[in-house]
């Protein structure tokens, strides 16, 4: 096992890594840009170091300075948290030509997922259930065209190098399709560099539905149930749970079984989740995130697991501890995405907390690096608190949350907590019966 880990990341997720390592016996290093000098991940580990200025260029994401503060405090492995370096194949070649260990999948896992086109090929060959679409890219209009006719319309046209709903457009007719055709391939030239784009089949009425899996990187692997992340704004999710409530335990088995079985194929190691649209109890591949991701936590209560840990244990290269058959769900559990936000348009809201009271009591988490007095920089993602709840079934982690924001307390700045007491009182969130268009329908009603 490690003696020492580095965190390299900021907030409420290097908390996380921070008190996993603790438990462990493991040593933790904080890296921070000079905006964080008095940040608490900074305050809560062993160690910190200093990487640069408050952009996360010369920051949180400088390959250099991360490993110099690897080697300045002999930390042995790196945790990226989510975001930032997370998913960054380059950076995790640099990290095991320093001779140290990257927390999460390999360089060429990475990659493959990484690439939608290549995602896509790879699941669909381990006989993951795909949306119908182009086999590969789609490099002409006459191409996009003859696919258009094929799988019928509407289609959705996206890029390879995209995801989380970068770079993608909709054509509802054939008439659309060369407008939307030569925009999706301008936009993703843009933004990354490479115009490369692939159709599929437009699914109107979806969930967003992801498979959390977890591989030994030997070619074991387990599932670990899904969430249903639909409660979406312009693909920054809002709200999630598990388990889904459009789930039924045999649809579960099926498509977590398929999951487990095409990670462990491809001998992945760590901490993985599989997305899917899922319409007409029907589940479609749409992407793999290779990190550990934001949501992890309504996985952790309702199978009482520390993936943080487990990632961990892999990665120094212990036997993973997850077995499926003793992998049985407790109840349900739900989060929700606290952001220092001004509604009704989500406007970032930096500035000094000048109170704080986190909610706590049965079934109550609070995943936050907020303290009294702390200054939110303005440079980073406007997450402040993730308030995850654990009930014996759905009804009742619904009404811990409401009384758990209840007891919640944050001054000084705008936040999106005002949007979940709202959202409570929906009939839909009671009964769980929203798709990924509810929230923004929803918002534009109410809030618009
Ligand atoms: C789709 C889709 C409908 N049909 N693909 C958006 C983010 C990216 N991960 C995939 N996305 C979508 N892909 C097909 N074939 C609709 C979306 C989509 C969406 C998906 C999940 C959650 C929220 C969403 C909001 C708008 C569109």
């Amino acid at each position: 096992m490690f003696d020492k880990i580095l965190i390299a990341n900021r907030g409420e997720i290097a908390l996380r890594v921070i008190r996993a390592c603790r438990e462990m016996g493991i040593q933790s290093v904080a890296v921070h840009s000079t905006a964080d000098s008095d940040a608490m991940h900074v305050r809560m580990a062993d160690e910190a170091v200093c990487i640069g200025p408050p952009s996360s260029a010369q920051s949180y994401l400088n390959f250099p300075a991360i490993i110099s503060a690897c080697e300045i405090t002999g930390a042995q492995a790196i945790h990226p948290g989510y975001g930032f370096l997370s998913e960054n194949a380059s950076f995790v070649q640099v990290v095991e030509d320093h001779g140290l260990t990257f927390i999460g999948p390999t360089a060429e896992h990475i990659r493959v997922m990484g690439d939608k086109i290549t995602a896509k090929d790879t699941m669909k060959a381990l006989g993951v259930p795909c949306v119908p679409g182009s086999d590969g890219g789609v490099p002409t209009l006459d191409d996009a065209r003859r696919i258009g006719e094929e799988i019928g319309y509407p289609v959705i046209i996206k890029a390879t190098a995209g995801g989380g709903g970068r770079g993608m457009k909709v054509a509802q007719t054939a008439a659309d399709m060369e407008k939307a055709f030569h925009s999706a391939r301008a936009e993703a030239k843009a933004a990354f560099g490479n115009d490369e784009v692939y159709i599929e089949k437009y699914l109107t009425t979806p969930r967003h539905v992801e498979i959390q899996v977890f591989g030994d990187g030997k070619g074991r692997a387990v599932h670990l149930g899904e969430r249903d992340c639909s409660l979406q704004r312009r693909h920054q999710k809002v709200l999630e749970e598990a388990p889904g409530p459009a789930i039924t335990p045999e649809l579960r088995a099926r498509i977590g079984k398929v999951c487990a079985d095409a990670v462990a194929q491809i001998n992945y190691i760590g901490a993985g989740t599989i997305e899917f649209l899922f319409e007409n109890d029907e589940f479609y591949f749409i992407e793999m995130n290779t990190r550990l991701q934001v949501e992890h936590p309504v996985t952790e209560a309702i199978f009482n697991v520390d993936l943080v840990r487990e990632q961990i244990n892999v990665a120094a290269g212990l036997p993973m501890t997850l077995e499926q058959d003793n992998l049985k769900i407790n109840g349900h559990s739900i989060e929700v995405r606290i952001n220092a936000e001004k509604l009704p348009n989500f406007q970032p809201s930096p500035g000094t907390i000048s109170q704080y009271h986190a909610p706590g009591g049965l079934g109550v988490r609070m995943d936050s690096a907020l303290y009294q007095g702390y200054r939110i920089p303005p440079y980073y993602d406007s997450l402040i608190a993730k308030l995850i709840v654990h009930g014996a079934d759905r009804p009742e982690a619904l009404a811990r949350l409401s009384r758990a924001l209840g007891e919640l307390i944050v001054d000084g700045v705008e936040t999106t907590v005002p949007l979940f007491d709202a959202l409570l009182a929906e009939e839909d969130i009671q009964a769980g019966t929203y798709n990924i268009h509810w929230l923004e329908h929803w918002l534009e009603t109410n809030l618009g």
